[in-house]
């Protein structure tokens, strides 16, 4: 079958709408179509070449739909289920897998690095060349094929838009802040970076119960955002050093839990320097490939400090995603607040420049 699917070509382009081809789910595979899918910076940093990525590629990793066709083989899925695409396919039976930190099962980073489905093969592909599923999931085309495995069955009455959210921004967000870091109540978080994602880790550590979150961002319009989300203090990083400005708030002391949720080392390291002893930095924001973080010893060991970093909110998503769907009934977890913008599926380049220019909390492209 032929889907409108966004495909880059080479680092440096815009995403080319084109009618590619699909071939139907294999043994174990499932055809989904596509409602909506989200605009996560990670897909630009493929674009600006600051990731890299197995091209020519489908992108999108956030999204969510409807089952079109299943697979030979398939069990736990019927057509018209509602889905949400998993970005890290899991195995379910390996060291990590069974220690329930699946993001960091070698599946995930096979399909992600090869940029082809477990087989070794794709399903798209365009003039009889191969085109290559970004993340496994391929969340900018009409129809997209995905193992079994990777497909979320959500409630029917839950909103695809909102649901294509819960993919990356908001499981990689609050994830963050509950899973990776456990922030506890009373605690003092500092979050770099007020975008898609930080938005998140900000609710996420106000449903932790942390009582100072402060956020940092260099765009008026994000500030607003994160005190609507539930930051108890903001800084114009352009105007201040947010570090010092930390510092200051926290009486001196620092805080529990830094959050870099942007993709440099700089700010990496700022977050870093905010801790309290015994205070976590958790790095969420993709750099260069071979970027690089430095930090003094001397507060690793005397202050106990740690440095790690969060891939898809150290999630299970097969348990975490349900627990979000709960909070955003229970009115917890804004999701409505969080999609600013909708897209039809033609102006995604247009969405990718909104983003980068600093205009929407999160946007979606919708089909
Ligand atoms: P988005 O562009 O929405 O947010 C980034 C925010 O950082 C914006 O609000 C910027 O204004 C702000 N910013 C930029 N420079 C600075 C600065 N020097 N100081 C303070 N604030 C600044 O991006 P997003 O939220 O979609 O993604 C954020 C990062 O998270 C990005 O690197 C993305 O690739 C990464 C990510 C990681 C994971 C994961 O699993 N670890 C999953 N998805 C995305
Ligand atoms: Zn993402």
């Amino acid at each position: 079958m032929k889907a409108r699917a966004a495909v880059l070509f080479e680092v440096g382009q815009k995403l080319e709408i084109r009618d590619v081809d699909v071939e139907p789910p294999r043994h174990g595979e499932v055809l989904i179509r596509m409602a909506a899918g989200g605009v996560c910076h990670s897909d630009l940093h493929v674009m600006t070449g600051h990731l890299v990525a197995s091209l020519p590629a489908i992108l999108g990793h956030e999204g969510a739909g409807v089952v079109a066709e299943v697979g030979p083989g398939v069990t736990s899925l019927k057509r018209g289920d509602h889905v949400i695409p998993l970005w890290r396919l899991s195995c379910g039976v390996c060291e990590y897998c069974s220690d329930g930190r699946p993001a960091l099962c070698a599946e995930g980073s096979q399909i992600r690095m090869t940029g082809r489905l477990l087989d070794g093969t794709t399903r798209f592909s365009l003039d009889g060349k191969e085109i290559k599923h970004f993340a496994g999931v391929s969340s900018f085309s009409e129809y997209s094929v995905v193992p079994e495995r990777a497909a979320l069955k959500i409630p029917e009455d839950f909103p695809l838009d909102r649901a294509a959210l819960l993919g990356c921004a908001v499981i990689t967000g609050v994830g963050a802040a509950v899973n990776a870091a456990r922030v506890r109540p009373g605690s003092s978080v500092a979050i770099f970076g007020a975008g898609g994602v930080g938005l998140n880790v900000i609710q996420g550590a106000r449903i932790a119960g942390a009582e100072k979150i402060i956020a940092v961002d260099i765009v008026p319009a994000k500030l607003a955002f994160a005190t609507e989300f539930g930051a108890t203090h903001v800084i114009d990083a352009r105007g201040a050093d947010p570090v010092a400005a930390i510092r200051a708030l926290t009486g001196g002391r620092g805080v529990d839990y830094a959050f870099e949720v942007i993709g440099l080392p700089a700010t990496m390291r700022q977050a870093y320097d905010t801790l309290a002893k015994r205070g976590m930095a958790v790095v969420v924001g993709v750099a260069p490939m071979t970027a690089e973080v430095s930090v003094p010893v001397m507060s690793l060991v005397y202050e106990e400090r740690v440095l790690t970093g969060s891939v898809y909110g150290s999630s299970r998503p097969r348990i975490d995603i349900p627990k979000l769907i709960d909070l955003y009934r229970a009115g917890k977890l804004r999701l409505d607040e969080l999609l600013t913008r909708r897209y039809p599926f033609g102006e995604i380049n247009e969405a990718y420049a909104a983003l980068e220019r600093g205009e929407v909390a999160r946007s979606v492209v919708t089909f």
